[in-house]
């Protein structure tokens, strides 16, 4: 197995994804977050293999507060399109990783974005935004 396959690998079980035993009772109240699993190849950017640096970011934060895998259903999604676990929550037009998805209804303690009557955030800065607020773990230091 080569590192680059090893390193995708770890990311697509239930115990990547961070799901405790009884998540099915909880699943639909907790917001969901999409990363992108690490070492994808993307010919458009040139040879080897890639890891997406907002996934990585927001990973660092689920690290540094493990706390918040317990408050999120954290998913890995493949960084090839279509992302259809994303499309399943916010549609075709909103497939841009990673994602922090509230649940139907919801909004959160800060405005996001709006797609399928779902709020959502984008990209490593409004995610560490949103989870600064909603779940008090630490700001990012500009
Ligand atoms: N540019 C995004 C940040 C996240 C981002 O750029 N993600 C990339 C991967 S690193 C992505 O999903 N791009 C769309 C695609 O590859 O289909 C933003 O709106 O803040």
């Amino acid at each position: 197995m080569s590192a680059g396959t090893a390193g995708a690998d770890r990311f697509s079980g239930r115990a990547a994804a961070g799901l405790s035993a009884d998540h099915t009772t909880t699943r639909m109240t907790r917001p969901k977050l999409f990363l992108l699993k690490p070492s994808f190849p993307d010919p458009k950017a040139g040879p080897g293999l890639f890891h997406c640096p907002h996934s990585a970011a927001v990973e660092g934060l689920l690290s540094f507060h493990p706390e918040l895998r317990e408050r999120l259903e954290v998913r890995y999604v493949d960084f090839a399109r279509p992302r259809q676990e994303v499309i399943a929550e916010l549609g075709e037009a909103h497939q841009v990783c990673p994602v922090l998805v509230l649940p139907p209804g919801v909004q959160g303690p800060v405005p996001g974005r709006s797609a399928e009557g779902r709020s959502f955030f984008v990209g490593s800065p409004e995610i560490a935004g949103f989870l600064a607020q909603w779940a008090g773990t630490s700001l990012p230091h500009s």
